[in-house]
């Protein structure tokens, strides 16, 4: 687990569920600075293996799959492809996009439990779990939603409370619900396998805030993003707990011991063995040793992450591979922030998303605008936010306006005056020093940022070689010198070309299409990150190729299209409603039973709500010789004016109960469709108030 000069580098990017597509918060989170800092290390000719792939297990995959009356395995055999095929169209460079519900993962995250559970690591444990008796399902933690405890967040999950980030249990929370059924679950027993975290925080602590393992240093804890060690801080500090590490689902990897059907590893147990077992198929298929990228010393392992995942890379994953010994820790986990789209959180349920595969197929060829885009704007500190009128100006004034017209006009000008044929450099051209300065200064500072995983600041300096170039263009403009100094264009040209070459270089860990084809235009066949700086890299004498536009303008029609799909979906895209199943039909009962029944229509005169209350309306409802209050659960459903008046059914002889300190005589009967929503079972015509129904 070397941190200085390690001589190779895994690279893994979270694994995304395989239950939805990939959106730009994805790319931005983690997918694309993986990607930059990949494309980097191999320009450096570094032993680079870079993974990702699908996590296809979890709960929500089951639910996806239930709701959509598919498997498990086709839900994830479809997004498992379209992301696939998305990532590379977009150039993520993985050297594999594994999967999770293959075989060789399935071996080996089970072969990983054996060795840990073999050497007692996990404590077996009965317990009480959240049940839902609709869905007849144990609640997976993302399945049960309450108050937090620690900051009284209402939408916090079982597992952790995104608003304060506190690592959760779902018997913390503060009256749970089931968000399958909306339902208040209960507790059954059930047998789980839990690990114990709390005795490892002496050796996380020091890992994480000294960047020590056992006593040596392992990494610099000032390359890691403040928030990742703050978070880390805060759990760790806060207490760890034990957490179960198996769940009661049928899809995932099977517990491998005995008695245990029906039971799977808990996905963020079985996850992050994701990374182990593509880097085996990718060794696998490359004749190579996976364990010199997991185990050597001679190896760095580098996580790309949402910050929402912390916990799990950090923590929780560290503590099984240091309990299994003789896997290497990671030395960095750079997870990047949120990032927001047109003033609101994205949202897959919601639609609320730019997705890749959409925007692959709606700006062809121009991945790297987007790349461009979202690297500048990188929640690299702090949650940030895409707009498209933020994507129009930053390709319209920087892409084409800046980089594309400093090269169209180098590239048109030396084809113009010396019929592509690069010109010669007067070595004491006066300018020459200073753009070689500027160029190598620049260089240092990108690779400072880089060796920081500081991409967003990186690009900027790699722009600015652009912006360095169309600058000496501007200043010195060739176009008017060539009547007048003809010998000083050369020159001029000649070291505009050396910019140019050093921008595509600089740029081509962020930029990859544009760079290729520009490194085409210039005739630079090959290149690594060393001969930034280089001012002579473009061979005097030598032809280069035809100018093309590297970036074209965005019009303002492309973007109002884009908002415009965006809004739609917005308008057209409520919250989803999980469709519960139709309940089976309860026992029987006598005839006798059913006569014991006093169900009348009434007729609701008065309807208020009922203070402290959300759900409950007092109601004032005539049953033809007398008025009763009745209270009734259906604020959410209909609001008192439009209740007043109506006719509708009541079980009129149920002792009378007190609620919110008010008594009520009756109830009023409703059907509940599978989406939840509560109907009032009115007769078809109007009818006598106390008609008894039967
Ligand atoms: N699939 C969570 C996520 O997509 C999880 C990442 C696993 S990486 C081991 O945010
Ligand atoms: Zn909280």
């Amino acid at each position: 687990m070397a941190h200085n000069s390690p001589k190779r580098h895994l690279i893994t990017a979270a694994l995304p569920y395989a239950n939805g597509p990939i959106h730009i918060g994805h790319l931005a989170g983690a997918y694309l600075p993986a990607d930059i800092h990949a494309r980097y290390l191999r320009l450096q000719n570094k032993e680079v293996l870079f993974v990702s792939g699908s996590d296809e297990h979890g709960a929500a995959i089951t639910l996806r799959a239930k709701k959509e009356n598919k498997s498990p395995q086709e839900i994830v055999d479809f997004y498992h492809e379209l992301n696939e095929a998305a990532f590379k169209e977009f150039g993520i460079s993985f050297d594999i996009f594994h999967r999770t519900s293959s075989e060789l993962h399935h071996q080996t995250a089970s072969d990983f439990f054996k060795v840990l559970n073999e050497k007692g690591v996990f404590t077996k444990k009965t317990s009480e779990q959240f049940y839902d008796e609709e869905y007849k399902q144990f609640l997976a933690d993302r399945y049960i939603t309450g108050t937090c405890p620690k900051c009284a967040y209402e939408a916090a999950y079982g597992d952790q409370c995104e608003k304060c980030g506190s690592a959760l249990s779902p018997l913390e929370l503060i009256n749970p619900i089931s968000t399958l059924s909306k339902k208040s679950p209960v507790l059954r027993e059930t047998t789980h396998w839990y690990l114990p975290m709390q005795q490892e925080e002496p050796w996380l602590k020091e890992w994480i805030e000294e960047g020590k393992l056992d006593g040596k240093i392992q990494h610099d804890p000032k390359t890691w993003r403040k928030q990742v060690i703050g978070q880390c801080k805060s759990w760790i500090d806060g207490g760890l707990h034990e957490r179960a590490m198996t769940r009661d689902l049928n899809w995932g990897v099977k517990v491998p011991v005995e008695n245990a059907e029906g039971k799977v590893l808990y996905v963020w147990l079985d996850a992050p063995i994701g990374y182990i077992s593509a880097t085996k198929q990718w060794c696998e298929d490359h004749a190579k040793n996976w364990e010199e990228y997991w185990k050597s010393e001679e190896s760095e392992i580098l996580h790309f992450i949402g910050k929402d995942n912390i916990v799990f890379h950090c923590i929780i994953f560290p503590i099984i591979l240091k309990q299994h010994r003789g896997f290497n820790l990671p030395n960095n986990v750079p997870a990047n922030e949120f990032l927001n789209l047109e003033g609101k959180k994205i949202s897959t349920s919601r639609d609320w998303a730019v997705w890749l595969h959409e925007y692959n197929q709606d700006f062809k060829n121009q991945q790297d605008v987007l790349r461009y885009v979202l690297t500048s704007i990188a929640p690299e500190t702090k949650d940030s936010e895409f707009t498209w009128s933020d994507f129009q100006a930053r390709n319209n004034s920087e892409l084409v306006a800046i980089y594309g017209n400093f090269v169209n006009r180098t590239l048109v000008l030396t084809h113009k005056y010396y019929e592509g044929i690069v010109p010669e450099l007067d070595s004491n051209y006066a300018e020459k020093a200073n753009i070689e300065n500027q160029l190598q200064t620049l260089s240092e500072s990108i690779k400072s940022k880089l060796d920081k995983l500081q991409y967003r600041d990186a690009q900027n300096d790699a722009i600015a070689i652009a912006r360095l170039g169309n600058k000496f263009l501007a200043e010195t403009e060739p176009w008017k010198l060539i009547k007048t100094n003809p010998e000083e264009v050369k020159s001029i040209l000649n070291l505009s070309l050396q910019i140019a070459a050093n921008a595509c270089i600089a740029l081509s860990p962020f930029l990859p299409d544009s760079s290729k084809r520009l490194a085409d235009m210039l005739n630079l066949k090959a290149y690594t990150w060393s001969d930034l700086g280089n001012i002579e890299l473009i061979k005097n004498g030598k032809g280069i190729n035809e100018a093309e536009h590297l970036f074209s303008r965005i019009e303002d029609d492309i973007i109002e299209a884009q908002i415009q799909k965006l809004n739609s979906k917005m308008e057209l895209k409520e919250e989803p409603v999980e469709l519960s199943e139709i309940p089976e039909f309860k026992e029987f009962i006598s005839f006798d039973d059913f006569m014991k029944l006093d169900i009348r229509v009434g007729e609701i005169k008065t309807a208020i709500p009922v203070k402290k209350s959300d759900k409950l309306l007092q109601l004032e409802v005539d049953l033809g010789n007398e008025v009763r209050t009745i209270l009734s659960g259906i604020a959410k459903a209909y609001s008192p004016e439009e209740l007043v008046g109506k006719q509708v059914q009541v079980l009129c002889n149920l002792p009378p109960r007190k609620m919110m300190g008010i008594e009520s005589n009756g109830m009023i009967l409703m059907a509940e469709s599978r989406t939840g929503k509560l109907e009032l079972m009115s007769p078809q015509q109007k009818t006598d108030s106390g008609s008894v129904i039967g």
